[in-house]
């Protein structure tokens, strides 16, 4: 049984499909026979200017979701992380052992911050200092996530081996934990770069929440190549993508799949994705909606879950307090 932590941005725009395959997918796996703990990492929402109101149904959006794609409370923790005051109480400890210079290395500090001009949010600097407590609070030992967080994740060991060498041993050094397959989902609508919410282009990403005639809509205009026969070659990208969810989604091997496509067009094959896609998120729909119209339970879950989490996060917060002399 290993400890496992990992977490989301809760956001107007849902999760997609490359955060279901490069992420939740596993949690859910993971969730049996582990101690995992999942996060709605709304703190780290707040690196970016938020409307309050939306923020907090972000929020209820984002738990609900964990919940319809198969998180059981009884089994993993599923909370909020601003609910658990030792998350940002220890984030600012590691954020005073970090340095400049490795917070700028972050690359994605850099891909964010480009959009802010001049004045770029400081917490979107930081913010890798606060993960890596996220990490660390729960002597987490595996931390199954995308192929774009591995820096911060190597970010959580630095500090947590840093921490250990000047205070003596406090912090398990966790391992971060990618899929082989379906670490990085490329945009439909450009190949060459990560799926990803914050996307402009409203064709790139299928969205768990998208109705189903957009799902399909969105997968026929999915990007790919002049070529007819329909076989898996990295070299050509949108294909590939397309290929790489078929493949997760049914669980085929890759020769069983191009059997499958012999002789079939593009159009068919995407229609054959869009409706795995669709027998995906169809049920994960409805149980979200289930869940959000009774906001009591709801939040009452979200309670529960926040309180097993902060007493774990809390013995751990004062052995570092007693240690740098708190
Ligand atoms: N394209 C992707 N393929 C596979 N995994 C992905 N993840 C993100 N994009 C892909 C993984 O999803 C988890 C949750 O991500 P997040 O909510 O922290 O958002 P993010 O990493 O910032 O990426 P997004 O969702 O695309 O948002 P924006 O547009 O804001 O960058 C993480 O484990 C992540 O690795």
């Amino acid at each position: 049984m290993a400890t496992i932590f990992s977490g989301i941005q809760p956001s107007a725009q849902a999760p997609h499909i490359g955060n279901y395959i490069g992420a939740l997918k596993q949690w859910v796996e993971l969730q049996e026979g582990n101690d995992a703990l999942y996060c709605v990492v709304d703190l780290h929402a707040l690196t970016v200017p938020q409307d309050p109101k939306k923020l907090q149904e972000s929020i209820d959006q984002t738990y609900a979701l964990l919940l319809a794609i198969g998180l059981d409370p009884e089994k993993s923790t599923v909370f909020v992380q601003s609910q658990v005051p030792a998350h940002a109480q220890l984030g600012w400890v590691l954020q005073t052992i970090s340095t400049m210079g490795e917070l700028s290395r972050m690359t994605q500090f850099k891909d964010k911050s480009a959009k802010f001009k001049d004045s770029i949010p400081s917490g979107l600097f930081t913010y890798p200092t606060l993960m890596a407590a996220d990490i660390v609070l729960y002597d987490t030992q595996i931390v199954p996530v995308g192929e774009d967080q591995i820096q911060h994740v190597e970010l959580a060991r630095n500090l947590a081996q840093r921490f250990n060498n000047r205070f003596g041993d406090t912090f398990v050094v966790p391992n971060v934990q990618i899929k082989k397959e379906g670490a990085r989902i490329m945009s439909l609508a450009d190949p060459t770069k990560k799926m990803s919410k914050s996307d402009e282009n409203k064709h790139a990403a299928v969205f768990l929440n998208d109705p189903l005639d957009v799902i399909q809509e969105k997968l026929s205009r999915a990007v790919t190549d002049s070529q007819t026969e329909i076989t898996f070659d990295p070299e050509r990208k949108g294909l590939y993508n397309l290929l790489s969810i078929y493949k997760i989604l049914t669980g085929k091997s890759e020769v069983e799949i191009e059997q499958d496509m012999k002789g079939k067009g593009y159009k068919e094959f995407k229609q054959e994705v869009a409706h795995q896609v669709i027998t995906l998120v169809e049920p994960i729909q409805t149980r979200m909606q289930e869940l959000l119209s009774d906001r009591t339970a709801l939040h009452d879950s979200m309670k529960r879950s926040a309180e097993k989490a902060a007493s774990r996060a809390q013995k751990k917060l004062e052995e570092v307090y007693s240690k740098i002399g708190l």
